[in-house]
């Protein structure tokens, strides 16, 4: 029988790096960095809120506060841009005058909401809107604050989940979110519109919103993504892009048809045939040839059943999954 032996210092010592280096690749395993770019407008934060509304549940009463004086902001913008509108051509003159004299006269008040209602609900102005249809003139969800001024205005206003959604704010509050799967860590980083060289990127979502299809904002957003996912720094990245505001989309192509824009788009106006033809133009410049996941999106949707965000987010965290546990 061989005598009991001395432990080996060297086979303790080769177990603890053993040991070291399993505990370091599980970790890097379970890290996921998602990286959200696009233009300014594109949707990004609003995804981010998305995200942050499937993981961790709906705002609480004190996040949904704190967006109160951001969320009358954008009603006092839509007024705004309502009063530039109606200089084009647009009747009420005698309302007109009003608003700017309130808008003049100091911070906003319940005076200013009420001239702001008065004016957005008088019949004439009602018709001239309608017959321009108030999406395709007013940014993004202007009509939506008009809608609701009062409301907003009120002291005693708390935003609801659907008033943030539609909200825009200073990036600040939205640039980075982490969120926790089974043993995997979601970071999700918001890039913005700056280029980046970050390397270890699971995932790149890019954002282009749909409604930019009138020429010169398309192209902006088309040469962002180029450079992109053209870049080494995706070359093992998992590429996604998102064609947003798809609900306005529908909207804007009834008073601003495709082929305004695009003369060799002879498809009409069907919706579904246009976002083909809008992913097309990005596809081409994949010259990297890169797989790329499209999807269209509406983020401010938030019926579940409906296609919407969610769905697409439940695909990505499966690709995701998949993806890591090949690793
Ligand atoms: N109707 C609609 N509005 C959207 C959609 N995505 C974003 N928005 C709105 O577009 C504006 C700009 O979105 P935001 O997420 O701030 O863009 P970012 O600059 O890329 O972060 C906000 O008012 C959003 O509510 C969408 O799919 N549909
Ligand atoms: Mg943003």
């Amino acid at each position: 029988m061989a005598a009991a032996q001395a432990p080996d210092p060297d086979h303790a010592r080769s177990r603890e790096i053993d040991r070291q280096l399993a505990q370091a690749f599980a970790a890097a395993q379970t890290e996921c960095t998602i990286l959200l770019a696009g233009t300014q407008g594109a949707g990004k934060s609003t995804i981010m809120k998305q995200m942050k509304i499937i993981h961790h549940g709906s705002f609480t009463d004190e996040q949904l506060a704190e967006y109160q004086q951001d969320i009358l902001g954008n009603g006092i913008d839509a007024a705004r841009e309502m009063l530039r509108a109606l200089e084009h051509g647009g009747p009420a003159e005698d309302g007109r005058q009003k608003l700017t004299e309130v808008f003049a006269a100091e911070t906003p008040s319940d005076v200013t909401a009420n001239a702001i209602h008065k004016l957005w609900t008088d019949s004439d102005v009602v018709d001239w809107f309608l017959r321009h249809a108030p999406e395709t003139i007013l940014t993004d969800n202007a009509s939506y604050f008009l809608d609701h001024i009062l409301r907003i205005a009120a002291p005693e206003y708390v935003p609801t989940q659907d008033d943030v959604l539609r909200a825009r704010f200073n990036n600040a509050k939205t640039a980075e979110t982490t969120f926790t799967m089974t043993r995997f860590t979601f970071k999700v980083v918001d890039i913005g519109g700056q280029p980046t060289e970050s390397r270890n990127i699971t995932m790149l979502i890019f954002c282009a919103p749909l409604v930019d299809y009138k020429k010169d904002r398309l192209r902006e957003s088309r040469a962002y993504f180029e450079s992109l996912i053209n870049s080494p720094y995706f070359r093992r990245t998992t590429l996604v892009l998102f064609l947003n505001k798809f609900d306005l989309f529908r909207v804007h192509l009834n008073k601003a048809p495709m082929d305004e824009h695009f003369p060799d788009y002879t498809a009409g106006p069907d919706s579904v045939k246009a976002v083909k033809y809008i992913l097309w133009q990005f596809m081409r410049l994949n010259h990297a040839r890169m797989a790329i996941n499209p999807h269209i999106t509406n983020a401010i949707e938030t019926d579940i059943r409906n296609p919407s965000i969610r769905s697409v987010l439940n695909v990505i965290k499966e690709t995701i999954l998949r993806g890591a546990c090949l690793l």
